[in-house]
């Protein structure tokens, strides 16, 4: 596998669970693998979970691992092609992805979507630019659309905790104090449309979902109705995707509280796991209750990223 972002990359997605699982019982009988190979990790956004699990997972595999958080230390890089450099950004991309590369042999990304240009972001402008001149394998760590380690993440934690053979999962959206991207439920949704899962999105209106990861994925405006019989509600905060008002990208159109995830939602389920990727804002998406109730799957699914991150490295040294 030279690159990850989306679920085609993996290729048979029962045989990437097969192996996931395969890997979590025994995550370091893959040692020899990474024996004198190097991962390097860039962040040009925040991280605590992509960071710690990725780099775990490719101790686990025998890798050397660095990191470089851009925004802290590293020069200001410039990544728009075409422009006077006359800002405060020192050093173009495209230099820094070449030399970046020369001392390492995978590379993961963290690049956030701005959310104020929805065709730069949704063109994946600055992943794109590390597959193009890296000349390495590339792997998604959350960039301006996807975050496939996390779906990949949660697919593993549904199967670990179905009771049923096709369970209903629900994403809903939640309210949130700040605009967050899409690249969260745009990979969940794209998962769960491969998984064998009876899979429902549920918003308010604006916040429709780019039809490239949703595809013909059942949407119910009603959060209740959506949320009855649900054995995995899957919350989310997202900013308005632009879909139906390409003006509105990166907007928040909502703060309804009416949406956050309390008793009162979960009653409604039958006997629902509560996932969310975290970071969470209690109160906002989740009440405390139900974060911290016996049903919460947050903690097992943070756990699995872990696992995920192993199975897309794994497959790159090989
Ligand atoms: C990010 C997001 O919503 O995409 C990262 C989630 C893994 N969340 C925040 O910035 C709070
Ligand atoms: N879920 C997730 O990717 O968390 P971090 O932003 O902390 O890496």
């Amino acid at each position: 596998m030279n690159t990850f972002m989306n679920v085609e990359d993996l290729g048979n997605l029962q045989e990437a669970l097969a192996e996931a699982m395969e890997i979590k019982k025994n995550r370091f009988a893959y040692q020899h693998l990474g024996k004198n190979k190097t991962l390097l990790m860039i962040f040009f956004n925040n991280s605590l979970r992509t960071r710690l699990s990725t780099q775990k997972a490719a101790m686990n595999l025998g890798m050397n691992v660095i990191v470089l958080d851009v925004n802290a230390g590293a020069w200001k890089l410039e990544t728009e092609c075409g422009v006077i450099m006359d800002g405060d950004k020192s050093e173009h991309l495209l230099e820094a992805i070449p030399v970046m590369a020369s001392y390492c042999d995978i590379i993961g990304v963290r690049s956030f979507a701005g959310l104020t240009d929805r065709k730069y972001d949704y063109e994946e402008t600055v992943f794109q630019q590390f597959v193009k001149h890296s000349g390495k394998p590339v792997f998604a760590m959350e960039t301006a659309t996807v975050h496939p380690l996390q779906a990949f993440a949660d697919l593993i934690t549904i199967e670990e905790h179905k009771t049923k053979k096709r369970p209903k999962v629900v994403l809903t959206w939640a309210p949130h104090c700040k605009a967050l991207p899409q690249a969260v439920p745009n990979s969940f949704a794209e998962w769960m449309n491969k998984a064998d899962v009876d899979f429902v999105i549920t918003h308010p209106h604006g916040y429709e979902l780019d039809p490239k990861f949703t595809g013909s994925a059942r949407v119910e405006y009603d959060q209740m109705k959506a949320l009855e019989g649900a054995d995995f509600v899957y919350a989310k905060n997202w900013s308005c995707p632009g879909v139906t008002n390409p003006e509105d990208y990166g907007k928040i159109l909502s703060k309804d509280m009416a949406w956050t995830i309390d008793e009162k939602h979960m009653a409604v389920t039958d006997n629902g796991k509560f996932m969310h990727c975290l970071p969470v804002r209690r109160g906002l998406i989740v009440t405390d209750d139900v974060i911290e109730s016996p049903n919460s799957l947050v903690i097992p699914e943070a756990a699995n990223r872990e696992i995920s991150a192993e199975v897309v490295i794994k497959r790159m040294l090989e």
